[in-house]
């Protein structure tokens, strides 16, 4: 029996049960933990969602009991290994209810799908003069792969604008089609705004002109049916690890037509009919495309996450989303000083934010409430030209699961509302500190006589508050009170790159006593502005040698910073503290 055979035996999904989140969060292990000393409120599922125990016991179970390799032996355990491999297959087929399963290739995720997809057709189809359209919300895995073939082609990059909205233009996209265009590629679902676009329509205006269209559904295929055929798409991604599989999967939708004619993306085993040393033949599809061993535990994961899904029923899902999604759009409405991005009719489960009075940086919204247990992503979310269209550096965004509850939404929108309240005071205090200043510029002076001596008082203070979050929230105080950055001292000599938020640092030898060095800091976010108030307790006023010689890697480890920063917040940190320590060795020698 050959394997597409044997697996039309594959038994139907179970049917669907009453759609109940409180029940589905007991699937989910992950979900069963305090973050920060509260429950976790896990609101960062257009990144990544979690994984049900179903998926973690299907990877297990494979690696326990049918693990070899796929279509090379006539072994029991490849051939096992084989055909939960293809059976995967055929459900991703039923998934997206693609025509058959030679239109159904395996990558490892969007990113490469849109690669191979831009690699294989775009090197093949895109001649110099020729135009490929992309939309303003893009992520930047569906503008950089598109960007390089036009680049190495000559061709022209044409992006269809948006509105204050984040809607597409439909009238400026018709009139972006015509004879050059080899290519639309777009997303079905927009990652930092949360816009459903009108996909059935943009096909048909394409396939008008003859056009072929690309469509990235990283974010559709967690919230709603998708049917490929219905919206008639040419190809179609989707990334396992957004539907509550394994990471490192994903599937690639073409159409065979044009998978036939499309040269393949890698080569190595498998991908091969026949090798010579003179020429070599292709597999058909959709092997053509799968050079090398490729990933069977996470195909099968994907798989289980797929059966998953459909059990729930996907439409029920998007329906549960929507009103999570209605609740939180109502409360931060509420909240004076925030502004919601991306307001579009057609939504998915995305809300992203801004907090402009009093302005808040992302990355110090996101911070505090993580302290509350409440994970949402700050930053630009991969669409830095979308960022620039609405004039914003980042946004805050909370991206809801099926497993996400009401009272979860309200208390996120409280906390943010305590947020946001807070920030307005402190904002208010340093005002008020700010005008009796005076205008008169005052460089800070470090805690203790040497750099030395100032990190021992600064490790004692840490030593004494044993929690994290306690450390934090002193970091941040430290930077509420320091020193004020006049604003022409904020130029681009003074901006430190390298860092997630703007910093800027003015370093000069101290009047009246040049061995030494001093500096004024700031930041937009204030764990940021925190450590740079760190920085200046250890160092500002000291000799310059001593802070060029001062080991601050073995002080970060010393306070625990290097375990409990992100790794952007590390990287921005020791920026700051190279320039500093750059700045000290040239005083130090001169
Ligand atoms: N967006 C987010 O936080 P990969 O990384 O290959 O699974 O997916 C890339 C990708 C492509 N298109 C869209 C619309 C996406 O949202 C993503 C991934 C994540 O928004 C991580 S940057």
């Amino acid at each position: 029996m050959s394997i597409t055979t044997s697996l039309e035996l594959l038994k139907p999904p179970a049917p669907p049960k009453p759609f109940e989140p409180m029940r589905q969060r007991l699937d989910f292990p992950i979900l069963h933990q305090l973050v920060n000393g509260k429950p976790l409120v896990y609101f960062d599922n257009a990144a990544s969602t979690q994984k049900p125990q179903c998926v973690i016991d299907a990877i297990r179970e494979y690696y326990e009991n049918d693990h070899s390799n796929v279509h090379r032996a006539v072994h029991t355990l490849s051939e096992r290994a084989t055909k939960a491999y293809e059976l995967a297959r055929l459900k991703a087929q039923k998934f997206l209810n693609a025509n058959c399963l030679r239109e159904v290739i395996f990558t490892k995720g969007t990113t490469e799908a849109i690669n191979l997809v831009a690699h294989s057709f775009g090197q093949s189809q895109v001649l110099p003069g020729d135009e490929v359209v992309i939309s303003a919300m893009e992520h930047h895995a569906n503008i950089v792969p598109w960007q390089l073939v036009c680049q190495e082609k000559n061709a022209t990059l044409r992006v269809i604008p948006i509105n204050d909205q984040g809607e597409l233009l439909l009238d400026e996209y018709e009139k972006l089609l015509n004879v050059r265009t080899k290519l639309v590629a777009i997303t079905h679902v927009s990652n930092a705004l949360g816009t459903v676009n009108p996909i059935k329509t943009m096909v048909r205006l394409a396939h008008q002109k003859g056009i072929p269209v690309f469509v990235d559904g990283a974010q559709a295929t967690p919230h709603m049916k998708v049917d490929v055929r219905d919206l008639d798409c040419d190809f179609y991604s989707l990334s396992s690890h957004k539907i509550y599989g394994p990471t490192g999967m994903g599937v690639l939708y073409g159409k065979a037509r044009h998978l036939e004619l499309m040269p393949p993306y890698q080569t190595g085993g498998d991908m091969i009919s026949y090798v010579s040393f003179e020429k070599t033949t292709w597999n058909e599809l959709p092997y053509k495309f799968e050079a090398g061993t490729p990933n069977m535990a996470d195909a099968v994961g994907m798989g289980v996450a797929m059966d998953y899904l459909e059990s729930q029923g996907r439409d029920k899902i998007g329906e549960h989303e929507k009103q999570l999604l209605d609740r939180a759009t109502e409360g931060l409405r509420s909240i004076s000083g925030v502004r919601i991005l991306g307001t579009a009719k057609e939504k998915a489960g995305v809300l992203s934010f801004v907090v402009d009075e009093p302005a808040m940086a992302a990355v110090d919204v996101g911070t505090k409430l993580d302290l509350a247990g409440i994970a949402v992503r700050t930053g630009h979310h991969c669409c830095q030209p979308l960022m620039a269209r609405f004039n914003v550096p980042g946004s805050i965004r909370a991206s809801f699961g099926l497993y996400n509850t009401l009272d979860e939404v309200d208390q996120f929108v409280n906390t943010l509302e305590k947020i946001v309240g807070e920030g307005r005071s402190r904002a208010m205090a340093q005002g008020v500190e700010l005008t009796t200043l005076n205008g008169h510029v005052t460089y800070p002076t470090a805690s203790g006589e040497n750099p030395e001596a100032a990190a021992d008082e600064v490790a004692e203070v840490f030593e004494f508050l044993e929690e994290w979050t306690d450390r934090y929230q002193h970091i941040i105080e430290m930077g509420s009170k320091s020193l004020p950055m006049p604003e022409y001292l904020k130029s681009e000599s003074n901006r430190v790159l390298g860092c997630q938020s703007t910093v800027f640092l003015d370093l000069r030898a101290k009047p009246g006593s040049p061995e030494r060095i001093e500096f004024l800091a700031d930041s937009d976010a204030e764990v940021v502005r925190g450590l740079t108030a760190l920085l200046q307790t250890l160092f500002s006023g000291q000799l310059a040698r001593q802070v060029r010689d001062f080991d601050v890697e073995g002080f970060f480890r010393r306070i625990g910073l290097d375990k409990n920063l992100s790794m952007g917040r590390r990287n921005g940190l020791s920026e700051m503290t190279k320039r500093i320590q750059t700045f000290a060795a040239k005083i130090a020698n001169v």
